[in-house]
């Protein structure tokens, strides 16, 4: 009896234990809402050591790297058409994704890891965007310093 109560104490601790990595999803579809040509969703805030699921809900969509933010994240992202691929993100930064053929129409997003604050010279770097991207872009940088 004691052994087995202990054992679920010990349980219950192992759980609740806050340094366990996240996995969170980050969609690509062909619509969301009124939007079409999206990650869904286009931001996402984690922690280091946390994992994004790339997950192709429609076909004809990938995921490379922008690049270029500034905040030292250097780890390339490039998740190929129709894949669902696990990418765990070590170091904190801001990571952003465009899908190749979509991109002119807006199908960026991107992923904040850890606390980390949007540099000056990020929205410089992502002014040779198609004009869609960058607006959206825009937008999702002004999301990084709100919690
Ligand atoms: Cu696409």
């Amino acid at each position: 009896m004691l052994p087995r109560s202990l054992f679920a104490f010990a349980t219950i601790l192992l759980l609740g234990t806050p340094a366990a990595a996240d996995e969170v999803r980050m969609e690509m579809r062909n619509q969301s809402g009124s939007e079409r040509f999206v990650y869904e969703p286009d931001f996402i805030r984690v922690s280091p050591g946390d994992t994004v699921v790339f997950v192709p809900i429609d076909k004809g969509h990938n995921a490379v790297s922008i690049g270029g933010f500034g905040t030292g994240a250097d780890q390339s992202i490039n998740v190929g058409f129709n894949k669902e691929v696990s990418v765990t993100f070590d170091k904190p930064g801001i990571y952003g994704v465009k899908c190749t053929p979509h991109v002119g129409l807006g199908m960026v997003g991107i992923i904040v890891v850890g606390e980390v604050e949007v540099p000056e010279a990020a929205r410089a770097s992502i002014a040779k965007l198609p004009p869609k991207a960058r607006q959206r872009l825009e937008l999702l940088l002004g999301q990084v310093g709100r919690s």
